[in-house]
């Protein structure tokens, strides 16, 4: 396979479902890319990270081009190969002293692709470490069963649904900590969660979401934008790509997918799946 990864890497990317830390931005870019963000708080009505989820990439031109990036689409081609499709990407950020944290879950259950080869590249705008909450992943998890997800809704959780795999042996766990401007990578069926942030450090991230042209979507049509390479098989509809920040139809848009997602009545893909 072509891509930026040695076979060592993309092995234990195979074995383990996960793989850091790499470079892709300075510092400097990534500070700028938070002060956008922030900037975006005052015309949102409140925290940009609860609108920028799923389709994320639909808020601004400049975050399609981040997704765009070429350190970070070299090491995704190394593992799905080099037709590769953004399906969505969405701002995590905790503030210091910040209560949130994220459950252990698997974005498969929800996912609904088929064949389940999707890749998320989660991107340090800021210093991200076990003292300020980094992601933390099941090394192997991706090779198991389907894990049962319970829907918490719970306010300090950060997922839509408060997507939650109980009972998770925690100490069996890796973390991975990235500096400001790294990335880290997961397979769309490893478990991973992250910890609250007691620290007096912000911890900003963007995780971007990409799957070879071959996937489907086995809950109906919905769209994707190509990143990298031919997409010979058209399983997705092109999406409203904005043409400046906040782009109205693009956020509307956004936002619509959100709902979805989020909505209770809409059963997760991987019920629909069983059925
Ligand atoms: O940012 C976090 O703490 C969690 C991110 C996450 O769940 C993901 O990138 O899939």
């Amino acid at each position: 396979m072509t891509g930026s990864l040695s076979e060592e890497q993309v092995e234990h990317f195979r074995t383990h479902g996960f793989a850091y830390p790499f470079d892709a931005i300075s510092a400097e870019e990534a500070a700028e890319y938070v002060e956008r963000l922030d900037s975006y708080d005052a015309p949102l009505g409140g925290e940009a990270q609860k609108q920028l989820k799923i389709k994320a990439h639909l808020a601004a031109p400049w975050i399609v081009d981040l997704a765009r990036n070429e350190k970070i689409l070299d090491a995704v081609e190394s593992v799905i190969g080099p037709d590769i499709l953004l399906f969505g990407a969405s701002m995590f950020s905790k503030k210091a002293h910040d209560e949130r944290f994220v459950s252990w879950h698997q974005d498969a259950a929800y996912y609904g692709l088929d064949p389940q080869e999707e890749v998320t590249c989660w991107l340090g705008l800021t210093d991200a470490d076990m003292e300020n909450g980094c992601m933390r992943v099941m090394p192997g998890s991706h090779l198991a069963a389907d894990a049962d997800h319970d829907e918490t809704y719970d306010p300090k959780n950060m997922l839509g649904r408060g997507q939650t795999i109980r009972d998770v042996e925690d100490d069996k766990s890796v973390y991975m900590p990235v500096s400001v401007g790294q990335f880290s990578m997961h397979h769309e069926r490893t478990w991973h969660a992250s910890s609250p942030n007691p620290s007096p450090r912000r911890r900003v991230g963007i995780a971007f979401f990409y799957m070879p042209t071959h996937a489907k979507s086995i809950i109906g049509r919905r769209t994707a934008t190509l990143m990298r390479g031919e997409d010979r098989y058209n399983n997705w509809d092109p999406e409203p790509l904005p043409r400046e920040d906040l782009d109205p139809v693009s956020m509307d848009f956004l936002r619509s997918s959100w709902a979805q997602y989020t909505d209770p009545d809409v059963p997760q893909a991987a019920i629909i799946k069983a059925d």
